[in-house]
């Protein structure tokens, strides 16, 4: 297997850029220069958050944190002020990092600030050499908040073994080397962007173009400009293919592309055959998970099959589980089972939860991701479900319906709430507020609870749809049905 260094310096000097970000780059002995003077000043510290912009300084405050050893804990810079206190709480840590100008939330004022700085040039690194950290593959690289079907986000704790685990199994599956230029529009607080799509290319020893945000624009103007591989959400290809029929500058750039990667959620098998059809090109989908990281995918080499996320990448073992546990020993492509999965790309444990890690595996060591999937004959696997309908995948982002649901019972003009997700075409799924008012009279409207969600957790986490009722329905337990309400 390929191997490398996920913060990137094993690549000896060379004038290509590490990292792109707008008009701004960094080659690789400019980046090692940033990183290794920021580094000295983390070394010894607990836990540093980043506060992670689209910007080049998300990435070098990242780069940073994994070699002076110390964990990172990257915050969505839209985080409303009931998010960002559980994980500045949860997560306790010591420092923040952030790009010299930006304006930080009042819940972040009493962190001690530390400035990324990206201009040292090449010849920057003064203070000799980083002292040791002692770091052990087995230390935390990453904590990275994830919701869960109820209550706060969980902080799952990525360690350094994963991270290189899950990127060389990439390489291997994707013929992934230090030639290809990778373009991306990812938020970078999560697994898929900062992970894959920032730390993958440094540990190829290859280049990032982050978009800032992603347009088919600037997915044409890259892939047309050298890039040669393409990361995104199903929401991001839904978009690609709904412009294709009318950018003929967009389908030739994709044509050229190497590899176009989909994945954080299912991409209908309708996208699928509507890029190929326009650029000739079949979309790869891989499958992972925050606490997972990557854990199949279609090959480079192998099958495309679209509407299948492939099969599981090396090292990875997978399998799938009856309701009671048992394993399905033989697959036929029917019968639909957990998927569990045990590898060295796993997690090592959700921060300050024992009682969640310990729910989250089972006695042998087997991680239970709750998505259900039948397998074909040859290894590939279908994903057809998930077994908590409370979660909710809205553009790639997990969503939780309970958070949603805490949030809104805090707004005065709520009585009662639940929330669901709908098929949507754009985002995979929409998220659905069912409301009983406080006041029948004057119900808060979809605006009114879009924003106190957004100010209160995220923008991606507010309903899109908001429905009025006068009770919700409940069995004779009490408990809420939720299948009634989708049904209408
Ligand atoms: C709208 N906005 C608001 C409000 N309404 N802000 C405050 N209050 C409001 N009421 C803002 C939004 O913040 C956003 O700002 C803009 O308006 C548009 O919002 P929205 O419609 O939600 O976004 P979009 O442009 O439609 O976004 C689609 C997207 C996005 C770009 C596909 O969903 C996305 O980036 N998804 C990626 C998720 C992801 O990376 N998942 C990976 C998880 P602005 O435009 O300024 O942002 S990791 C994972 O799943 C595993 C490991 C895996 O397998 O990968
Ligand atoms: P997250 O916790 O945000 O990392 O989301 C992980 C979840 O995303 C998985 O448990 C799956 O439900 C879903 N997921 C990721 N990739 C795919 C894919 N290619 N197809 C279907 N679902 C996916």
């Amino acid at each position: 297997m390929t191997g490398g260094s996920t913060d990137g310096s094993a690549h000896g000097p060379t004038d290509r850029p590490a990292l792109r970000f707008g008009d701004r780059s960094l080659t690789y002995p400019e980046l090692s220069a940033a990183a290794d003077s920021l580094a000295r000043r983390l070394t010894g510290h607990g836990r540093v958050a980043v506060w992670a912009t689209p910007e080049l300084e998300t990435a070098v405050a990242v780069v940073a944190a994994l070699r002076a050893g110390v964990a990172a804990v990257p915050l969505n810079p839209k985080s409303g002020e009931k998010e960002l206190g559980h994980i500045l709480t949860d997560s306790a840590p010591a420092l923040v990092l952030s790009a010299p100008g930006d304006e930080l939330p009042s819940a972040l004022r009493d962190l001690t600030r530390v400035d990324v700085g990206i201009d040292l040039g090449a010849d920057g690194a003064t203070g000799g050499p980083l002292p040791d950290t002692h770091a052990s593959d087995e230390d935390p690289a990453l904590v990275v908040y994830t919701s869960g079907t109820t209550g706060p986000p969980k902080g799952a704790v990525i360690p350094r073994r994963a991270i290189a685990a899950t990127l060389d199994a990439l390489a291997d599956a994707w013929q992934w080397t230090g030639a290809d230029v990778l373009v991306h529009g990812l938020p970078l607080f999560h697994v898929h962007g900062l992970v894959l799509g920032i730390l993958g290319p440094l540990r190829r020893g290859g280049s990032v173009r982050h978009l800032g945000r992603f347009t088919t624009e600037g997915v044409t103007r890259e892939l047309t400009d050298g890039a040669t591989m393409l990361f995104g959400v199903p929401t991001m290809y839904h978009r690609i293919a709904e412009t294709l029929p009318d950018d003929p500058a967009l389908a030739k750039a994709l044509s050229r592309a190497r590899l176009l990667v989909s994945g954080s959620a299912a991409l209908p098998v309708h996208d699928h055959e509507r890029i190929t059809t326009v650029t000739g090109q079949r979309v790869v989908e891989r499958y992972g998970m925050t606490e997972t990281l990557m854990n199949t995918s279609v090959r480079a080499d192998g099958e495309a099959r679209a509407g299948t996320v492939g099969v599981p990448l090396p090292g990875v073992e997978l399998r799938l589980v009856e309701e009671d546990g048992s394993p399905i020993a033989s697959y036929d492509g029917e019968t639909v089972g957990e998927i569990q999965v045990r590898g060295p790309n796993l997690f090592t444990g959700y921060l300050n939860r024992p009682d969640a890690t310990a729910a989250a595996f089972t006695a042998d060591g087997w991680f239970r991701t709750g998505d259900m999937a039948v397998r074909d004959p040859d290894g590939y696997v279908r994903i057809v479900g998930r077994k908590a309908t409370d979660l909710i995948k809205s553009g790639g982002y997990k969503i939780g319906a309970g958070e949603i649901e805490n949030a809104l019972l805090e707004h005065p003009g709520v009585r009662e709430a639940a929330v669901t997700g709908e098929p949507d075409a754009d985002l995979g799924e929409r998220i659905v507020a069912w409301v009983v008012p406080a006041d029948p009279q004057s119900p808060p409207g979809l605006a009114e609870l879009a924003d106190h969600v957004a100010r209160r957790l995220a923008p991606h986490k507010r309903p899109r749809v908001v429905h009025h009722l006068d009770a919700l329905p409940r069995n004779d337990m009490g408990k809420i049905m939720k299948r009634a309400l989708s049904r209408g």
